[in-house]
């Protein structure tokens, strides 16, 4: 006896689903059913856990081939699921095998101080799991960045340049495809003008004398010295930097 299934992931969002059953107990002309689920089968099956059911007639004795794509899935579920076959001869849905979770596109354009030519690094990490990291492409401070298939769910976004700081925000990747837009400030570059000059070096200074805030993204820009503090050390360097004896931070 044997039962499989095979999953053929495609480009994006579209996906197909090829299973062979081969079974003795399979009898040519008779209907058998095909069903994915999320989790495991159960009874009753929840309408939201199906994620793909087809039904077709033996084509010979021992085999069924199912074969579904785009479309013919119902997008209940992208997390991953199982894949059952039921109809005569099987007294119980039997199970074939795994459909692995499937995911969405995420991707985005990123402007940058065009003097740096190295390429940006982007990576969506979520909780304990390692981080996935995007194709990038582009130049001259105007990049392109993409993530395919990612699952469902909650992850950090990260974009550095060597020269830029690093920005971080949480995203929520839904059944859609996503593109977003992200600057990315060099830095010393406090208010964001692709220059570092003497309005960015008041701005750290009066942030350290207490007579102006910074939010999230300006304190990172500010502390060129990558050591997650804005003081005296990195209105030095800000200096050196424009006084030009000094033409990177890091
Ligand atoms: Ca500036
Ligand atoms: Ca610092």
């Amino acid at each position: 006896m044997a039962a499989t299934g095979v999953v053929e992931s495609a480009d994006g969002d579209d996906w197909r689903y090829v299973a062979t059953l081969e079974d003795v107990a399979i009898e040519k002309g008779e209907p058998y059913t095909v069903i994915a689920v999320s989790g495991d089968f159960s009874t009753p099956l929840m309408a939201d856990q199906i994620i793909y059911l087809d039904q077709k007639n033996a084509s010979q004795d021992g085999k069924v081939v199912f074969d579904g794509f785009g479309n013919g899935f119902i997008p209940k579920n992208y997390g991953g699921g199982k894949v059952y076959v039921s109809g005569k001869g099987l007294a119980n849905p039997r199970y074939i095998g795994d459909i692995p979770a499937h995911g969405f596109g995420y991707s985005g354009t990123i402007s940058s101080y065009s003097g740096i030519a190295d390429l940006p690094v982007v990576t969506l990490t979520a909780a304990g799991q390692a981080p996935i990291t995007a194709t990038v492409t582009g130049s001259a401070g105007s990049f392109n960045f993409s993530f395919s298939a990612i699952p469902v769910g909650q992850y950090t976004l990260q974009i550095s340049q060597n020269q830029h700081g690093t920005w971080t925000e949480q995203v929520n990747i839904t059944t859609n495809s996503t593109n977003i837009s992200k600057v990315l400030r060099r830095l010393g570059d406090l208010n964001g003008d692709n220059y570092v000059n003497i309005a960015d070096l008041v701005r750290v200074n009066n942030y350290i004398l207490g007579k102006a805030t910074l939010d999230d993204y300006q304190k990172i820009c500010g502390d060129v010295n990558s050591d997650n503090l804005i003081n005296i050390g990195d209105v030095v360097l800000i200096n050196r930097f424009i006084l030009g004896k000094i033409t990177a931070f890091n």
